[in-house]
């Protein structure tokens, strides 16, 4: 790894934006001096941008931190402020969503229809029962009402919790439960890979015999219909949407509600077996969403197509498919499928068919596409894209530069973009007007936010030095607390620094000789797979519920395509082994994790071994265990409490 890093940190080709991009680029470098000048006034100057039924008087409440109040006597509307005001302005007839199925079907909603779409699924749901802060759970595919379930749950102040398609019965049953959600709006299916893939029946399988488990909250169930999969009926809780929405009536008042209205719920994986609800409120989570939706990715709603592949399942989805495009009036489009289907250039398709002048995406789609292969994309027009952006993980510098050569035509900035489910929005990344790019580098904070990189004890350690990168101030769109765990929410992020009052990352990094951040990954068992956050201990705890395992390991090891995969050690219990066929086992607990907590999470590797590395105190050492999945000589093993156990599993793995 050190050697690697020294490698990044040669890295000294720069790339500066043409004059032409320059000139007509929304973010500018007085940006950084308003900010400086007077923090609170800047971000109070960005939160005017939206519209207040009630204008706030008071920027930032600090009184009581780690709790923040950003704009706290104001109140707004979320989904007004996504919807009605662009109509009310005279452009609802500009396109919102260019929607596109996986099949090939295609659909265009314009602001105008967006907005009686919402107007009307905000009736339905008020209809059942739904209220302002009420919970709302959405498990549906890449499909315009997927953006409108959320935007009406935001309509009448209720907090959405959208759970990721791919995840399974159980990840979906232990959210619901954790939010207490009154309704799940789902689909019957969705489009991946060719193939449907059904939704509503595992709804129906985590609403369905809950034995021990806490006493059912879910009322009803909203099911839109997309792939038409046979799917099974509860007449009293479930509902069409095409039989409630159209039916309800378009008109629907937009309330004002407090600045810190709860917004959202959005699960995320931390270092213990229990994923956290992150807490995200209205006001503030919106101001910062369409800022750096605005500054970062260039958006000029006029002109601009800009496209963000991230599922709304994930962070990434909720701030730049939902909330910064909408909020800014900009058109986007939305895809369903999967980036190889029916055939390897479909992206580079879509980019073609629809002029997308701005691609956000994540550094291992870029690496699999590079390991296909530069013939693909070329065969495609991919002359309208002016602006790339990259999220999820570190960009090494070769994906960095391939994406510029090959997708960005030489000339497209690059904006590697920095930021966690919990900060909400982009907190560390290049202007793209403004900023000479690195590749590998996601380089400087934005303007209004400050970031530093300490020591473990809070000490700055300077430039040409590496550690753990904190936020130093509040910042808008700052998670308010993890549902329903405010003690959680302190320990995990505050208490660290809690004599600097700063935020810990989980993340570490390392400044360069101009003061660019490098970010190294995450210091914590927090894996990082293809973007997506993964806890070991979650899938250990997995691995350790199928009847044949005893006892798991489980390391993130460095993969070519997915930047992590997940490679798991097991331990057979003997009994299994006196009344089973080892055979194909490893095959089986793959796909058991794949059911426990959805196909994301399913080990590349699973190795069967006759004992863990331990140290005296029982802790498993995961650095050796990465040491064997990464294929390197194993390190230190002094502290073991049996140091022949090492070359024992190094055998076992070959
Ligand atoms: C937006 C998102 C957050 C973790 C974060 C870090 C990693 C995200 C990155 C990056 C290096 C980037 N991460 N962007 N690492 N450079 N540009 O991905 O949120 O799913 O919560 O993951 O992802 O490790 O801590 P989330």
């Amino acid at each position: 790894m050190s050697s690697q890093i020294d490698h990044l940190l040669t890295e000294n080709r720069r790339f500066a934006p043409s004059p032409e991009f320059a000139a007509n680029a929304i973010g500018t470098a007085e940006l950084y001096a308003q900010a400086d000048a007077d923090r609170e006034a800047f971000w109070a100057e960005q939160a005017r941008s939206l519209h207040w039924h009630t204008p706030f008087t008071e920027v930032l409440d600090w009184s009581n931190p780690p709790f923040a109040q950003w704009f706290t006597d104001g109140e707004l509307n979320v989904a007004y402020n996504c919807l009605d005001r662009h109509v009310e302005a005279g452009n609802g007839d500009r396109v919102a969503l260019l929607w596109e199925g996986e099949p090939g079907d295609e659909r265009r909603i314009t602001y105008a229809e967006l907005t009686d779409e919402v107007k009307r699924a905000a009736n339905v749901l008020e209809g059942l029962g739904v209220g302002h802060g009420d919970r709302v759970a959405i498990y549906m595919p890449m499909i315009p009402e997927a953006v409108a379930a959320m935007l009406a749950v935001a309509r009448i102040g209720a907090i959405h919790s959208v759970i990721f398609g791919g995840f399974s019965a159980d990840s979906l049953r232990s959210r619901i439960d954790d939010a207490g959600a009154k309704v799940v709006i789902t689909a019957d299916g969705g489009y991946r890979k060719g193939r449907v893939s059904p939704l509503k029946p595992a709804v129906d399988q985590a609403l369905g015999d809950r034995g021990a488990g806490p006493q059912e909250t879910v009322e009803h169930v909203l099911v839109v219909k997309r792939t038409g999969n046979e799917v099974s009926w509860d007449d009293d809780r479930d509902i069409w949407w095409h039989d409630a929405v159209p039916a309800a009536s378009a008109d629907h008042e937009a309330r004002p509600f407090p600045a810190e209205n709860p917004l959202f719920i959005l699960y995320t994986s931390g270092t213990t077996g229990k994923p956290k609800g992150i807490l995200h409120t209205s006001g503030g989570y919106l101001t910062q969403a369409a800022f750096t939706n605005k500054v970062v990715h260039d958006i000029h709603p006029e002109s601009d197509v800009f496209w963000c592949t991230a599922d709304i399942g994930w962070i990434t989805g909720h701030s730049y498919v939902t909330y910064g495009p909408l909020a800014n009036g900009a058109t986007q489009v939305l895809y369903e499928g999967t980036p190889d289907t029916p055939h390897p250039g479909r992206w580079w398709e879509l980019v073609e068919k629809y002029r997308v002048t701005i691609l956000y995406t994540a550094p291992t789609a870029i690496r699999s596409f590079m390991k296909l292969g530069r013939a693909i994309p070329k065969k495609f027009d991919l002359s309208s894209l002016r602006l790339l952006g990259s999220v999820g993980e570190p960009i090494n510098p070769e994906a960095w530069m391939w994406y510029r050569k090959i997708i960005g035509n030489k000339t497209a900035p690059i904006v590697d973009t920095w930021w966690q489910t919990e900060t909400g929005a982009i907190m560390v990344s290049a202007l793209p007007g403004v900023t000479e790019t690195k590749p590998g580098s996601a380089q400087v904070p934005l303007p209004g936010i400050a970031i530093d990189v300490v020591d473990d004890d809070g000490n700055r350690v300077g430039n040409g030095n590496g550690g753990l990168l904190v936020i130093t101030k509040p910042w808008p769109s700052m998670l308010r607390g993890i549902w329903g765990d405010p003690e959680r929410f302190v320990e995990t992020y505050w208490e660290k620094f809690q004599k600097q009052g700063y935020y810990f990352a989980g993340d570490g990094a390392r400044l360069d000789e101009d003061g660019d951040v490098w970010f190294l990954g995450r210091v914590d068992d927090v894996m990082n797979v293809s973007g997506h956050r993964l806890s070991t201990t979650e899938i250990e705890s997995a691995l350790v519920g199928n009847e044949a395992v005893a006892e798991a390991a489980v390391v993130g090891a460095s993969d070519e395509t997915t930047g992590q995969a997940v490679v798991s050690f097991v331990i057979i219990k003997e009994s299994y082994l006196a009344a089973h066929d080892p055979e194909g086992l490893a095959a089986q607990l793959r796909s058991w994790v794949g059911e426990q907590i959805g196909a994301i999470a399913r080990p590349r590797d699973v190795y069967i071994v006759g004992e863990l590395p331990k140290t005296r105190s029982g802790k498993i050492m995961r650095r050796l265990l990465r040491d064997v999945a990464e294929g390197r000589e194993v390190g230190d093993t002094t502290t073991l409490a049996d140091t022949a156990v090492m070359s024992i599993i190094s055998a076992q793995v070959k």
